[in-house]
Parts: C-alpha cells; sequence; structure tokens
C-alpha cells in the first residue's frame, strides 16, 4: 500500500521500460511531455549501453496505453558540431511558443567541463533546429515560460555557483532567447534537515493558470548513503515571476512505489514533463522511476489549484 499522494500513479506503471525499446538500451527515463492535436507525445531520455543518453519520441493516443516509439533515436548528441554534448544530451523540457508557433526544447549537454543548457526548436518531433547553447556551466533543469513576460522571454534554471554552497531555482529574462540576463535566484533551496533542503531544480516549464504561473520541483535530501528525490509545489506571480506567491511545506511526491525505490539510481522521481489535458481537466506528470523508467501519475486541475491555495506564501 503506498502513502497518500495528491498524484495518483498509474496502475499501467511503469509505462515505459528498456525492455519496451525497439533497439538495445539500458534505461529510458525524464521524459519531457505535451499533447498534439490530443495525442500524449514524449521526448524519452534514453541511456544506451555505453552510459551516454539520447533523446527519443513516444506516442499514445490516451497517454498510458499502447506507445508507438520511433524505431531509432531521434535527437542525438553532435558533438563534431556541439562539442558540449560529447557526453550525451539529457533530461529536456518542452514548452510551445505561440508567438513562434513552434516547441522549445531546453536539454542537458553534458560536456566534458559541467552540464550546459542548450536549446532546439521543431514543428513536427521530426526535424529539429539546433541553436546550440544558451546557459553557461553549470547549469541544468531549465524551462521556457510559453510567452513574453512584458517584452521579454523568460526562462527558469538551476545554475551552481559553488558546489559548496546551496543551489536554488534562477528567473532569468532574454529578447530574442538566446542571450540571457537580469538573473535572479526566486525558489531557494531550504536548509538543514528539510527534504528540499541544500539542491532544488526545476521539473517541467511553468503552466499558466489564472492565480499563477504553477511550478513543480524537485528537492534533493542528502544521507549517507546518497540522495531521495522529492517533488513540491510553487506558485509564482503573472506579472513578476519573482515573487513567490505559494510554496508546499511539505513533498507532494515521494519515492515509494517499488520501480521509484529501486532502479539504476533508487529513491528518485524526476518529471520532465506535464500536461493539462483539457479533456479531462487533469495534469498528468511524467517521470523518470529511479534512473530505469517512465512512470505516469494524475491529478486533477480543481484539486491541485486547491492544494497550492492552501499552501503558505513562501
Ligand atoms: C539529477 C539529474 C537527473 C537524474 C537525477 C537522479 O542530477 O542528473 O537526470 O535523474 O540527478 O540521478
Amino acid at each position: 500500500m503506498l502513502a497518500h499522494s495528491l498524484f495518483a500513479r498509474s496502475p499501467k506503471n511503469p509505462i515505459l521500460t528498456a525492455k519496451s525499446w525497439p533497439y538495445p538500451v539500458n534505461a529510458v527515463f525524464n521524459p519531457a511531455a505535451v499533447i498534439v492535436e490530443g495525442e500524449t507525445v514524449l521526448m524519452v531520455r534514453v541511456e544506451d549501453r555505453s552510459g551516454i543518453s539520447h533523446l527519443t519520441v513516444a506516442r499514445s493516443q490516451d497517454g498510458v496505453h499502447d506507445w508507438k516509439i520511433d524505431s531509432k533515436p531521434t535527437f542525438v548528441a553532435d558533438p563534431q558540431r556541439y562539442p558540449e554534448e560529447i557526453f550525451g544530451v539529457e533530461d529536456p523540457r518542452l514548452t510551445w511558443l505561440e508567438e513562434r508557433g513552434e516547441w522549445a526544447m531546453t536539454y542537458t549537454a553534458v560536456s566534458d567541463h559541467g552540464t550546459y543548457v542548450s536549446l532546439a526548436t521543431t514543428k513536427d518531433f521530426k526535424s529539429f533546429a539546433r541553436k546550440g547553447t544558451i546557459l553557461r556551466p553549470p547549469d541544468k533543469d531549465a524551462a521556457f515560460f510559453p510567452r513574453r513576460i512584458g517584452d521579454r522571454w523568460a526562462i527558469l534554471h538551476r545554475p551552481i555557483l559553488d558546489p559548496n554552497q546551496d543551489a536554488h531555482i534562477w528567473l532569468s529574462y532574454s529578447p530574442d532567447l538566446k542571450h540571457w540576463g537580469e538573473s535572479k535566484a526566486v525558489l531557494k533551496a531550504r536548509s538543514g534537515t528539510w527534504w528540499d533542503a541544500g539542491k532544488i531544480g526545476l521539473c517541467p516549464g511553468p503552466i499558466e493558470t489564472p492565480e499563477g504561473w504553477l511550478v513543480l520541483y524537485h528537492g534533493v535530501r542528502k544521507h549517507c548513503s546518497g540522495s531521495i528525490y522529492r517533488l513540491g509545489l510553487a506558485l509564482l506571480d503573472l506579472k513578476d515571476p519573482s515573487k513567490v506567491l505559494r510554496r508546499s511545506d511539505g513533498w507532494v511526491m515521494t519515492p515509494d512505489a517499488p520501480y521509484e525505490v529501486t532502479g539504476d539510481v533508487g529513491q528518485v522521481v524526476f518529471p520532465c514533463g506535464w500536461v493539462h489535458d483539457q479533456s479531462r481537466d487533469e495534469v498528468r506528470i511524467y517521470y523518470g522511476g529511479a534512473d530505469t523508467c517512465v512512470a505516469v501519475a494524475s491529478v486533477p486541475m480543481q484539486q491541485l489549484m486547491e492544494y497550492v491555495r492552501s499552501c503558505p506564501n513562501d
């Protein structure tokens, strides 16, 4: 029996594993997720048997069953032209940019001197326009806001300024999606024994609601034999997302199911995708379980908002 959770795990979990894959791989996890014309499209991080990750598309009509997986890798590292991808591409986040009529995919480029945030755009999840790096290392866990705030684009990301200090979620602005500045730490890791002490990072990009930008983030609790990755929620001001209106005290999801507790990296739930499925008015998160498989969990939008409203000011 699993502990009570705001998000209900699908009884079909894990919905995708290495065994589902059309070619030999080690693990499939941390997918970005979007709905395109009613179909759920995942951009799944796939770790091959060398330890290097690429991204592959999986599609399903109802977001749970009958996944159609691209027969070969969809988006692979290109270290010849992008040397910062020498150790692979990881943890994509997708944002629909209405103004530009395209999807923006931010992802982690793993270089030999730390992780960069890189950008590619696509209209069809078949061809991608690579834009190269947009944030210098070490930085990751980045996703765009879907529209400009005022006249500028905005991104949430997680730089590591000093490995001996806490790592927070930052907000930066750009006139052109490429050059970022006016950076500010907005959601800070807590301290001491908190579940989100020391290091936190954005999960998927923010969802716009009438009451604010809904943000899902992971908190990392370090202990003597490893770390526990749990999830929390926050609500940021619509006009000025550097203002945190609400933040959950307790986590809203913790590794509990066997596929979250045990795997290549145990005790990890790590979503890079969430969708607001208007047809069912539910939010589904797509997440990696223990860096090994893909799982899904859902919550009615109304219940999610009621929960966030009940959270304290940060
Ligand atoms: C983070 C990222 C994720 C991974 C998690 C747990 O730092 O690298 O890709 O799922 O660690 O290992």
